[in-house]
């Protein structure tokens, strides 16, 4: 079996749940800033998801939008309201309101023991990376990865595997020797064309998406229990998912699955 060398991150909905408390809050203010008339609620959000990167989901929105500015005009919009957005969403992150979900220090910590290095693969803002990081991890936050690549180092943003590309270029290894963890079906589309196993925690916004060709599905790293494959829960022990079980799940190559939506 090959020896895991990274734990590459994915950022939004898998290190903290930023989306719905927070790239969309600080979209709607932003909106507001410049006096932009939409508002985007829960469910809308969730549909405009599939497009990766906030400048490009607001275009796609507003190539929707019977009331859209004129074709010529929407760069200009889109560009003024992401930067608002950003300074929006690093206050909101900033002020402690969206927390790490559970278990990712823990397998953090995991890995900076066991010398397993730490990646982020990203298409989000650096900036916004920044602001979540330093908040949790402090200033100096980036010394505990190996590799960070944002949405700015790429041409291309998920599921377009670049990102992943370049965090393994980064890194010196090769797609088997890293793991990605993501929470979305177009994180997991990056890591697979980059052919790097891929384990999947699932965030609020994809709950029940289809999963295609991940090496295990499961609700959250805090937990042993709702893993496919299953995961052995000892009885009263509050065990996080660990890096032998995520190595186990990964020298499963035959154990790529699909995985259909939930009901
Ligand atoms: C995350 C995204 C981003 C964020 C907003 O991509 O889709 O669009 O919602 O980020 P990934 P920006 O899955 O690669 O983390 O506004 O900075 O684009």
């Amino acid at each position: 079996m090959t020896r895991l060398k990274a734990v590459l991150w994915d950022v939004d909905g898998t290190l903290a749940e930023t989306e719905r408390d927070g790239h969309r809050v600080a979209f709607n203010r932003a909106f507001e800033d410049c006096g932009v008339p939409w508002r985007w609620d829960e469910a809308h959000y969730g549909d405009l998801l599939r497009i990766t990167g906030g400048r490009e989901r607001l275009l796609f929105d507003m190539n929707q939008r019977p009331d859209a500015p004129p074709p010529g005009e929407r760069e200009a919009i889109a560009r003024a309201v992401h930067e608002k957005k950003n300074a929006h969403y690093a206050g909101l992150v900033g002020s402690a309101g969206i927390a790490l979900r559970d278990g990712v220090i823990e397998l953090m910590n995991e890995c900076r023991q066991r010398d397993v290095r730490l990646g982020i693969a990203t298409t989000t803002s650096r900036a916004n990376v920044d602001a979540l990081l330093r908040m949790h991890l402090g200033p100096r936050w980036a010394d505990a990865f190996a590799a960070v690549v944002c949405g700015e180092d790429v041409e291309r943003k998920k599921p377009d595997p670049e990102v992943y590309l370049e965090a393994l270029r980064a890194l010196g290894i090769g797609p088997l020797e890293a793991v990605a963890i993501e929470d979305a079906p177009g994180g997991v589309a990056a890591a697979r064309a980059a052919d790097i196993p891929v384990v999947v925690t699932r965030s609020a916004y994809f709950a029940r998406a289809p999963i295609e060709g991940a090496v295990a599905v499961g609700p959250g790293l805090h937990t042993r229990q709702g893993w496919r494959p299953g995961l052995l829960a000892t009885p009263g022990e509050a065990r996080c998912v660990d890096l032998d079980d995520i190595e186990g799940w990964c020298a499963q190559m035959d154990s790529i699955s699909d995985y259909p939506a939930e009901a």
